[in-house]
């Protein structure tokens, strides 16, 4: 079963950066409903532009990995993180991409893109 969650491309951060669509404040929260869960899935994340070391996904408010580090600016690299079956439920399920700091600028919110995001489930 594939499930679309956004094909669009989202920036999180809080820069403004020439030729990325503007960062909304906080971390992206997305949405997506499963008609039924029978088994583990895999999410998929294409992410580009990445430059600290942990800038983590959460399934209804557990972690299930954080996005490869991809420091292009010019190609995506696809993320595939696990998602065991009791991060998941029937109908309505949230996920949350939270942004880390940059380790050698201290404070300073990491800036990079996400797009492509849809979910491999059983069934
Ligand atoms: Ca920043």
């Amino acid at each position: 079963m594939h499930i679309p969650i956004d094909l669009t491309i989202h920036h999180v951060g809080d820069d403004v950066v020439a030729g990325w669509p503007p960062a909304k404040a906080g971390p992206l929260k997305l949405g997506f409903n499963l008609p039924h869960v029978h088994g583990p899935a895999t999410l998929h994340i294409d992410v580009m532009g990445t430059q600290a070391e942990h800038n983590e996904v959460f399934i209804n408010g557990t972690r299930v990995g954080h996005l490869r580090g991809n420091s292009s600016t010019e190609e995506f690299a696809r993320t595939e993180l696990k998602v065991p079956i009791s991060a998941m439920k029937q109908g309505y399920n949230r996920i949350m991409i939270m942004g880390g700091l940059i380790d050698s600028q201290p404070g300073e919110p990491d800036d990079f893109l996400v797009s492509n995001i849809h979910l491999h489930a059983a069934g």
